[in-house]
């Protein structure tokens, strides 16, 4: 069994090049869930969602979020109440985008949980719904949120603020400074997947945020010291190439964080739980400051413009864990 810790974009395009690569039934994925929200009283689960319509083939490829032809007539509609809608209401909110199909989803997995479903059950119904032959398994089924702190007074609020993961990346466009992330009831959260990780032939670790989509999986009980004890056998991907991230704010929240914004950086985030990291040839020059972390480090091409770079990249790092 190979086990991927997953976020959002980058983890599932990871994950449809080692689908070419393994047959699907011998993957499972722990994805995120710190990014969930509550929005129209709908329970919304993007990453598990990007990585599902991915994975079916069924992704807007502009956008790498939400659905293909796509419509927007229910999100249109909302507009006729932001005149009526008191000042001190939340209702009817338009800066988070759900189109017509994707809401589907949302009412299915929100009906699903207040019938009494584990997330982990719905998750796997609707991976199926969408004929995934891969396990898909949220990272826990109990509540964990993501939540920034505002590093200075700005559109979103006073510094020392706190806002959700989707308010500071959608609504703020993550272009409002950092000063904190924290994982609220990660403590308290039980996570699911645990006897995976501990007996998975190989646990990979997408090219996802190490600190918004990865951290949020490590922070639950048990994973740290799970691949702690195998770190040979696990192999990340960094999101970082040549200083910057690919896609969302990985860069920006690693330098405002305290962190180098280099792959030197996230071998550093990540040397205590993984053996080998695999960095993008633009980075070649830093590949002995990666290895002075005490981490094997391969060179090798990770921008995965195709299906084809993304299993390459795939059975590298299933190579590197044998
Ligand atoms: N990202 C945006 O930048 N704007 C949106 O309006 C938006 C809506 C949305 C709806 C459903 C969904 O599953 C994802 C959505 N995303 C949107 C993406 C999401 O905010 C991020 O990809 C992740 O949370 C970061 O991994």
């Amino acid at each position: 069994m190979i086990a991927v810790l997953a976020g959002g974009v980058g983890a599932a395009r990871f994950l449809r090049g080692l689908m070419l690569e393994v047959e699907p039934q011998y993957i499972t994925s722990i994805v995120n869930t710190g990014d969930d929200t509550v929005l129209h009283g709908l329970c919304i689960s993007p990453d598990l969602d990007t990585v599902t319509y991915t994975l079916a083939g069924a992704i807007d490829p502009e956008r790498g979020w939400g659905l293909e032809n796509e419509t927007w007539i229910a999100m249109g509609a909302l507009s006729r109440y932001a005149t009526t809608r008191p000042l001190h209401s939340h209702a009817a909110p338009t800066w988070f985008n759900l189109g017509d199909k994707d809401l589907a989803t949302h009412f299915y997995r929100t009906a699903r949980l207040a019938e009494g479903a584990t997330l982990a059950q719905v998750t796997a119904e609707i991976a199926q719904a969408w004929g995934l032959n891969l396990q898909l398994v949220p990272m826990t089924n109990n509540s964990v949120q993501t939540v920034i702190t505002l590093a200075e007074d700005c559109e979103a609020g006073k510094a020392g603020a706190e806002i959700s993961f989707q308010e500071y990346f959608v609504k703020h466009h993550h272009s409002v400074a950092a000063s904190a992330v924290k994982f609220v009831g990660s403590a308290e959260a039980t996570p699911n997947g645990l006897e995976l990780l501990a007996s998975a032939d190989s646990v990979l670790i997408a090219p996802s945020n190490p600190l918004v989509s990865i951290a949020p999986i490590r922070s639950l009980a048990g994973v740290d010291n799970i691949l702690a004890q195998r770190r040979d056998s696990v192999c990340a991907i960094s999101p970082i190439v040549n200083g910057t991230a690919l896609k969302g704010p990985a860069d920006r929240l690693m330098t405002e964080l305290g962190h180098e914004s280099t792959v030197v950086g996230v071998a550093k985030i990540y040397a205590p739980i993984c053996g080998t990291l695999i960095i993008d040839n633009a980075d070649a020059h830093l590949a002995s400051a990666v290895e002075a972390q005490g981490m094997r480090c391969i060179v090798t091409d990770t921008i995965m413009k195709s299906p084809q770079v993304s299993a390459a990249l795939a059975k590298t790092a299933l190579d590197a864990t044998r």
